[in-house]
């Protein structure tokens, strides 16, 4: 048997994914997430004017060498484009060997090592009021951890903060179309404050404890908008809110600026969403800087290397916080689902909820209950995307918001 096709298709319901399907020669199809949030058709040209053609007549078992085959192959190495396209090929050739085994395909990882997946919702709210009813609502659902976003005085919209009214739900991750619904020609602008937003944040953090007590796990993303020193203030100013992590404290591209933070301060640290590559990690793992490793797993190559990263970061005693927000499709989602499943040092995993159309197009068997996620035991990955269902939600070309300090400089975002 080998690689027959590989197609790549774009769908757009209510945002854009990009996914790869492959099919094997007796007609076992394996999907992958291939999704880059704001620049979606620079992978999906990468797969198929680049990669697909590769892909045909390779036995479909050698998941490892065909990693290996794509990212030593080309001389280009590294890089989101790259490593979302690998992503995708590896996550449909494990769906493939797991749906041709017959087994869930966290039980060719190892199998099971916990029961449930806990995870954490994303509450936020304009003002101290919106944010707390968001945090109730969430723990109504069973949720145990809420990453809590809010409004900074003086400021208009800011990152993570639901627009649509107090307490409402966030579920879309900042890419916006235009405000009609159609294509986007640019990025909408936002404005920050960086001194505000210190400022404010620790009495939050404070009101927080004081209502919802100790047992509630606080995370908090801060955006890569803080400078070193910034961010050492910052975590040594909200030490006393014991929170469960700080996210993305300073720009991710300068490892040693948490070197900084570390000296300072006992706050957990999570950082590497943006980060494609084990070497993102090399100084921040082996100086034991961070606490939990973000990437996700379409966008750090797959699952064979999400694997190998994490068990690089297990002998540092590092945990898992695989990035999951709704720019992630389904599919990359289970992949993580899977692979949390079966590590030993998994730490907590991100869930934001797609919205219903992405779920008509994408048929999926994993579980949410009382606070824990489930991969579900359908063979493969447990993801199906329905390719008529996929056809009638045309790409809409849509931007990540860019900021602007107040005086107009544009920030390291
Ligand atoms: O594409 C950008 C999003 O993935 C990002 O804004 C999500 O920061 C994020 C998070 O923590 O989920
Ligand atoms: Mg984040």
């Amino acid at each position: 048997m080998s690689i027959e096709r590989a197609d790549v298709i774009v769908t757009s319901p209510g945002r854009n994914f990009v996914t790869l399907k492959i099919t094997t020669s007796d007609g076992v199809v394996g999907w992958g997430d291939a999704t880059l949030n704001g620049r979606e058709l620079a992978v999906a040209s990468y797969l198929g004017d680049h990669v697909a053609s590769m892909l045909i007549g390779r036995d479909e078992d050698r998941i490892e060498d065909t990693w290996q085959y794509l990212y030593r192959g080309p001389y280009w190495r590294r890089g989101p484009v790259t490593m979302a396209a690998i992503a995708a090929v590896d996550m449909a050739l494990w769906d493939i060997k797991a749906k041709k085994a017959g087994v869930p395909l966290y039980q060719l990882l190892g199998g099971a090592s916990r029961s449930g997946i806990r995870a954490y919702a994303h509450a936020s709210g304009t003002d101290y009021q919106a944010l707390a009813n968001a945090i109730t609502g969430y723990q109504e659902l069973g949720f145990t951890a809420v990453r809590v976003q809010t409004g900074v005085p003086g400021l208009g919209q800011v990152y993570g903060v639901s627009a649509s009214g107090p307490g409402v739900r966030y579920d879309y991750e900042p890419a916006k179309r235009a405000a009609d619904g159609s294509a986007a020609t640019a990025p909408t602008e936002e404005s920050w404050d960086t001194a505000g937003y210190l400022a404010h944040m620790p009495g939050v953090f404070e009101r927080i404890r004081e209502d919802f007590g100790t047992g509630l796990r606080i995370l908090h993303d801060g955006h890569h908008r803080m400078s070193p020193i910034e961010a050492a203030r910052f975590a040594k100013d909200i030490e006393p809110y014991k929170l469960f992590w700080l996210e993305d404290c300073t720009p991710g591209e300068d490892q040693t600026a948490l070197r900084l933070v570390r000296q300072h301060s006992t706050t957990p640290l999570a950082i590497g969403e943006v980060f494609n590559s084990v070497y993102d990690y090399q100084t921040l793992i082996t100086e034991r800087l961070i606490d939990y490793v973000r990437s996700a797993v379409t966008h750090t190559g797959g699952i064979t290397a999400m694997k190998k990263l994490l068990d690089f970061a297990a002998i540092y005693g590092i945990r898992s916080g695989i990035h999951g927000p709704t720019d992630i499709s389904p599919i990359g989602m289970a992949a993580a689902l899977h692979l949390d499943l079966a590590i030993h040092n998994f730490g907590i995993q991100e869930y934001m909820p797609h919205n219903e159309q992405t779920l008509e197009v994408f048929q999926t068997s994993f579980t949410f209950d009382d606070g824990f996620l489930h991969p579900g035991e359908q063979p493969g990955l447990g993801v199906e995307l329905d390719e008529d269902a996929a056809a009638a939600f045309e790409y809409t070309k849509a931007y990540l918001p860019v900021n602007r300090l107040t005086d107009g400089t544009v920030h390291d975002w």
